[in-house]
């Protein structure tokens, strides 16, 4: 561990602890602390969430995928200002006697199984999934006139104004209302889950709705899981991103471009927003765009908050993992699978591996 407190210090990485000169010396001051943490992180990087809107819902029935299961249509119609948006989504949940958990996943298509998305086998492993393609909630560009981000946008962006990361993260969310209102499911073991941009954007859905109890980033990088300052070569930059894929964030956030060591916070406060629930970070070897290194050091650095509140961060006491392991014992948790920029059926073992521990833990701790 202390060549990793090493690293971090030679990145200059702030303490999680502290922002605007600010310390949290104890869980009390922490709680305090968190909220303006989590107001800046927004306000720089990604923007407030919308209001919250209460749908109308609507559910047709389709044949399961796989026997003793249930899969329902569910559109939820969003309308505000006079104007209307309707998103469809995908309800599958194992037969159980008991109550369920759910995985609410972004996804890139709205296909169930998908390529991204070994559906049979999540469910073989008892967890339901609640899956929305994201373009359907808002497309991916710079036009905020359309779906979810025409309801709320006036007129041109301001620079602190929500980037489309946020819509999606708000469309996690009111998935999340909606699975509060089914009795199959388990209202306490309700996750988030995405890839890539997805799995930014589930981080930012964990850390504004404290009701997710767990989330799955899987390759997540820049702007996500990785810490930004000091990145390894090969690694996405705020340059590369906000060139890219400025619409994703908040107008600010372009005023950190080249100047990481100016931001006030660094992604392990937007992990630390998560505890003390579990966050499950995946890795892939050949992913150097997304930066391992970075979003293990992302994991180790925000771990003491976890430990503030009596729980374990992630437990590795030697060092990263190489490809093939996990570091998934606590509530913080990085796995490394061999390969590509990819959401594997590998990555989803990982991940709900860890998960059931965690969710196995806590129910032990409640019972004593
Ligand atoms: C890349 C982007 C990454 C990642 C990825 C994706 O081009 O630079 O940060 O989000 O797209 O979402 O597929």
């Amino acid at each position: 561990m202390n060549e990793l407190k090493k690293e971090l210090n030679r990145r200059k990485v702030p303490s999680v602890r502290t922002i605007h000169q600010k310390t949290a010396h104890d869980l009390a001051e922490w709680k305090t602390l968190r909220e303006e943490i989590r107001t800046t992180v927004l306000q720089e990087e990604y923007g407030e969430l919308p209001p919250v809107l209460l749908p109308k819902i609507a559910v047709e029935k389709k044949p399961a995928l796989v026997e003793n299961s249930i899969w329902e249509e569910v559109t939820f119609e969003f309308e505000q200002n006079e104007k209307r948006h309707v998103v469809p989504t995908q309800l599958l949940l194992p037969a159980s006697v008991e109550k369920v958990p759910v995985v609410v996943y972004l996804n890139f298509r709205a296909d169930v199984p998908d390529e991204y998305l070994p559906a049979r086998e999540i469910l073989s492993q008892g967890y339901g999934l609640f899956v929305v393609c994201y373009t359907d909630a808002t497309t991916d560009d710079g036009d905020f006139e359309n779906g979810l981000a025409g309801l709320f946008q006036e007129g041109e962006r301001k620079p602190h104004e929500r980037g489309k990361i946020a819509y999606w993260a708000y469309m996690a969310s009111r998935m999340q209302d909606y699975l509060r209102t089914r009795e199959e499911v388990d209202p306490s073991k309700i996750g988030v889950a995405g890839h890539s941009r997805l799995g930014k954007t589930a981080l930012v859905a964990a850390a504004t709705d404290e009701r997710f109890s767990f989330v799955c980033a899987n390759d997540s990088g820049c702007s996500g899981a990785a810490i930004s300052r000091g990145r390894n070569a090969g690694g996405e930059r705020l340059s590369d991103i906000c060139k890219n894929f400025p619409y994703w964030f908040t107008i600010n956030w372009q005023r950190y471009v080249d100047k990481e060591d100016e931001l006030p916070f660094d992604q392990h406060h937007l992990l630390a927003l998560i505890a003390p629930r579990a966050a499950y970070i995946g890795g892939a070897t050949e992913d150097i765009w997304a930066d391992n290194e970075s979003q293990f050091l992302c994991c180790v650095a925000a771990s003491e908050i976890w430990e503030l509140y009596g729980e374990r961060g992630i437990i590795s006491p030697n060092g990263m993992p190489v490809a093939g392991e996990s570091r998934t014992d606590g509530c913080v948790g990085f796995y490394l699978r061999e390969g590509k920029h990819f959401h594997t059926l590998e990555d989803w073992n990982f991940g709900l591996k860890a998960v059931t521990r965690y969710l196995e833990n806590r129910r032990e701790k409640l019972c004593k």
